[in-house]
Order: structure tokens, then C-alpha cells, then sequence
């Protein structure tokens, strides 16, 4: 069993993770071929192999080893949910949006290829995800499952709702932007893939109602973990750091964990959604949920 001890983690992440990231990254590429169109393959491959963490990937094939399934029956799903993450990096780039010239160190794809590309190759990868998904070998009831989650983590019940708060927010003032409206963005713009990702990892495996639930809770704490320590982390670059990475956001000062509650308190709640992530894992196997736990502390120690 999972015990709560934060020292208990004698997992060694860093090569699980780099093993999962290039199982991920030998699908990515091969299920993105070079072929006709070319200038649109070549940018949907330019934004997907230009780098990343793979955090929602791998999140999706440990959820799915963590309720018995087999790693490969989850790669194709672990590779939709980078899809659609890409896909949203491409569009959140855009002039119209948050109008950045960087992304995962290289100019983004609107910038190397136009934006008409750009919003080609974003609808391009939205439509593949799914294509991708379903070639998943499971029960075609777990895959109407799978389906429906990563639709609903998308739309006006996900990314969409979470990027629209965020656009309509833009320009006001702090004192009218609250902690309420703060979490409303961060669940919808990042934790709804998070959580669409672990979910659908499960389903996948073949977990029951009760261990989808949890892996639900879990991944729920993550996501919020995920933005905290993302606030900390821009409160903390330097303003050259900030120079060569920002879009508007950070220029314009937008709301922040810490900007609310403080920089200690911040530090507070990511110790505290840590713990609670870790307990959503108690009951199953301490040695399948290993992968997560670090995954977890991955996400609250992380510089970049
Ligand atoms: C157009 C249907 C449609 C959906 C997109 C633009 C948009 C709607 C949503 C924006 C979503 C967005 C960009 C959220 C930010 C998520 C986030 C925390 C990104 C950074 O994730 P990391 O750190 O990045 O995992 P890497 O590069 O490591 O993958």
C-alpha cells in the first residue's frame, strides 16, 4: 500500500521518464508521416517533436500500468492527449491569442510557417488525435469511454471554457479577478488534459469504476499542483529569463497563485495537494503506483 510519508520514494524517475518519453516520441513520429500535405505534416511535426516534457503521455500510460494494462495498449491514447496538448500550444501561440514567438525553445510554428498553416496543422492534429485513439486494441464500450473523456476535456467543458475566461479576463483589474476565477482557468486550461489523460490511461488498462475515480481524484491534484508550482516558477525568473520566454502574460502581470495567496502559502498548498495526490493512491498496487507518485513529485520540484 501507498504509504503518506514524503521520503518513502525510492523510484528512480529520471530514466522512466526518459524511457516513456522516447517510446512516445517513436509513435509521435511515426504516426505523423511525411507525406501530402506536406507543409502541413511538416508543421504538425515541427510543434510536436520540437521537445516537451510529455507529462500528460506519460501520466496516461502509468494510469493505465497502474490498474494492471499493459503499456502498449495505452500508446496510442498517450500519444492523442500530446496531440491535442500541441494542438493548443499551436492555437494559445497565435497573434489573436497570446501572440508568443517562443515555444519549447524554438519559434513558434506560426512564426516558421504562417498562420494559416499554424491553424491548419492545429485542426489537423485535433482531427488525427481522435483518428489515433481509436486504434487502441480495447472493448469498443471502453473506447466510446476514452472518446467522450478526451472530447469533453477539449471543448466548452475544457480547454475551450478555461481559455475563454482567460481572454475575457485580460486587462482587468486584479481586485476583480479572484481566486475563484484564478482556479476556474487553471482546472479548465490545464487540468482538464491532465486529468483527461490519467482517466482515459485507466479506462484503457481496464480499471474499475472505483480505481477510474480515484485516478480521477489524483490526476485532479495534479493538474492544480501543476499550475501552482508553474505560478511560483514565473514569479520567480528573472526579467531577461522572462524577456526570452513571455508572451502577454507575464508582461501584462496576469493574476497568480502567488500574486493571491503569497509566495509561502503557495509553497503551502503545493505541499498540500502533493499529499492528497498521494493519498487518491492508496488501496492500489504501492509498486504500479510508484510511477506516479514521483510523477507527482516531478511536478512540485520542477525548474522549468
Ligand atoms: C481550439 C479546440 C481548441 C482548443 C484550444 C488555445 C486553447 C483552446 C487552450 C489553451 C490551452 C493552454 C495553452 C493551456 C496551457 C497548458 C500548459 C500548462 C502548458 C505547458 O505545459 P507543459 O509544461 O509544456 O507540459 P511542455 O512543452 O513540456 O509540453
Amino acid at each position: 500500500q501507498v504509504e503518506n510519508n514524503e521520503d518513502d520514494s525510492e523510484f528512480d524517475f529520471k530514466p522512466y521518464m526518459k524511457t516513456k518519453a522516447e517510446s512516445i516520441n517513436r509513435a509521435l513520429d511515426k504516426a505523423i508521416p511525411l507525406v501530402e500535405p506536406l507543409n502541413i505534416h511538416k508543421a504538425m511535426r515541427y510543434a510536436i517533436l520540437a521537445g516537451g516534457k510529455r507529462v500528460r503521455p506519460i501520466l496516461c500510460l502509468a494510469a493505465c500500468e497502474l490498474v494492471g494494462g499493459e503499456e502498449r495498449s495505452a500508446v496510442p491514447a498517450a500519444c492523442a492527449v500530446e496531440m491535442i496538448h500541441t494542438m493548443s500550444l499551436i492555437k494559445d501561440d497565435l497573434p489573436c491569442m497570446d501572440n508568443d514567438d517562443l515555444r519549447r525553445g524554438k519559434p513558434t510554428t506560426h512564426k516558421v510557417f504562417g498562420e494559416s498553416v499554424a491553424i491548419l496543422s492545429g485542426g489537423a492534429l485535433l482531427a488525427l488525435a481522435f483518428e489515433h485513439l481509436t486504434e487502441a486494441d480495447v472493448s469498443p464500450e471502453r473506447m466510446v469511454r476514452a472518446v467522450k473523456e478526451l472530447a469533453k476535456s477539449i471543448g466548452t467543458k475544457g480547454l475551450v471554457a478555461g481559455q475563454a475566461m482567460d481572454l475575457s479576463s485580460e486587462g482587468l483589474d486584479q481586485n476583480d479577478v479572484g481566486l475563484k476565477e484564478l482556479e476556474f482557468i487553471h482546472v479548465h486550461k490545464t487540468g482538464s488534459l491532465l486529468e483527461a489523460s490519467a482517466v482515459i490511461g485507466a479506462v484503457i488498462g481496464g480499471g474499475s469504476e472505483e480505481e477510474v475515480e480515484k485516478v480521477r481524484r489524483f490526476a485532479r491534484c495534479i493538474g492544480l499542483l501543476f499550475q501552482v508550482v508553474d505560478d511560483i516558477l514565473d514569479g520567480t525568473k528573472s526579467s531577461e529569463e522572462l524577456g526570452k520566454t513571455a508572451g502577454k502574460d507575464q508582461v501584462a502581470g496576469k493574476l497568480t497563485y502567488p500574486k493571491v495567496l503569497g509566495l509561502e502559502e503557495s509553497k503551502e498548498f503545493v505541499k498540500r495537494l502533493k499529499k492528497e495526490a498521494r493519498e487518491h493512491l492508496k488501496g492500489f498496487d504501492s509498486d504500479k503506483a510508484k510511477p506516479l507518485v514521483a510523477l507527482a513529485d516531478f511536478i512540485a520540484n520542477r525548474n522549468n
